[in-house]
């Protein structure tokens, strides 16, 4: 069976997991911590970071982008009908997604406004020309999910905790990314590819009292919607 060495909370993972559960493959996971990385997992990972997926035949994968296109060849295609264009093109989207995941991830442990403010804007930017690329339908290429929608799926799950956490909206202002957000969560993989804690382990490095999100004073949270509506802060 194929196994997927992971990190509870690294997006990077997420991206290969909703990808075996999207395709149905069975598969195990081994956690493993990244503060200190066991003497195994540094003599077969390449370049000391999780995701490795170990195949069937024994041979260890590195880097997501590599996995994830493993995964589609030697796998039935989420999509088989797609031309060389379409999929060089959901290549390129997929990776303005994973690109991102870092720039998440420091937006979400923000200190202060100021630097939640810096931070967001380059995750705007690739909201923004997600949202035109959208169209009506709920995944990215129409109404079967795509490669494009895998490799999203990690930062829409985020926002999603995030704003339930801690009433803060990373999607406000893209109406179409919020829409594809709640189509992706409908379909069950965030949850699915990620452990039973995710959400409390998730909360508990980015939503701590030494982040601006998790102590609450954001200013597009639901609490501090109208405190924010009358002063100065955003
Ligand atoms: N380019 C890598 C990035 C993976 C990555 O950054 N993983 C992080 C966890 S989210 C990691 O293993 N960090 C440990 C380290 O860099 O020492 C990929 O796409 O697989």
């Amino acid at each position: 069976m194929l196994k997927v060495i992971s990190f509870k909370i690294c997006p990077f993972v997420q991206r290969v997991t909703a990808l075996l559960e999207a395709k149905q493959i069975p598969y195990q996971v081994e956690y493993i911590s990244l503060s200190d990385k066991p003497q195994w997992f540094l003599e077969i990972s390449p370049n000391g970071q999780v995701p490795l997926l170990v195949t069937e035949s024994g041979s260890v994968l590195f880097e997501s982008d590599a996995i994830v296109e493993y995964l589609e060849e030697a796998y039935p295609a989420l999509q088989p009908e797609l031309g060389s264009e379409q999929r060089a093109l959901d290549r390129a989207w997929s990776y303005l997604a994973s690109k991102h995941y870092l720039v998440q991830c420091s937006a979400q442990r923000s200190p202060d406004s100021d630097t939640l403010v810096e931070r967001r804007a380059k995750l705007d930017s690739a909201f923004s020309k997600v949202d035109l690329a959208l169209a009506d339908c709920p995944y990215f290429n129409g109404t079967a999910l795509s490669m494009v929608d895998i490799a999203w799926l990690p930062l829409l799950h985020r926002a999603a905790v995030i704003e339930q956490r801690s009433g803060y909206d990373f999607l406000s202002g893209f109406p179409k990314v919020k829409h594809w957000q709640q189509a992706l969560l409908a379909t069950g993989l965030a949850e699915k590819s990620v452990s039973a804690d995710f959400d409390d382990r998730f909360s508990e490095f980015y939503l701590s009292d030494q982040t601006l999100l998790g102590r609450g004073e954001n200013c597009n949270s639901n609490e501090s919607d109208q405190a924010c509506a009358n002063s100065s802060c955003c």
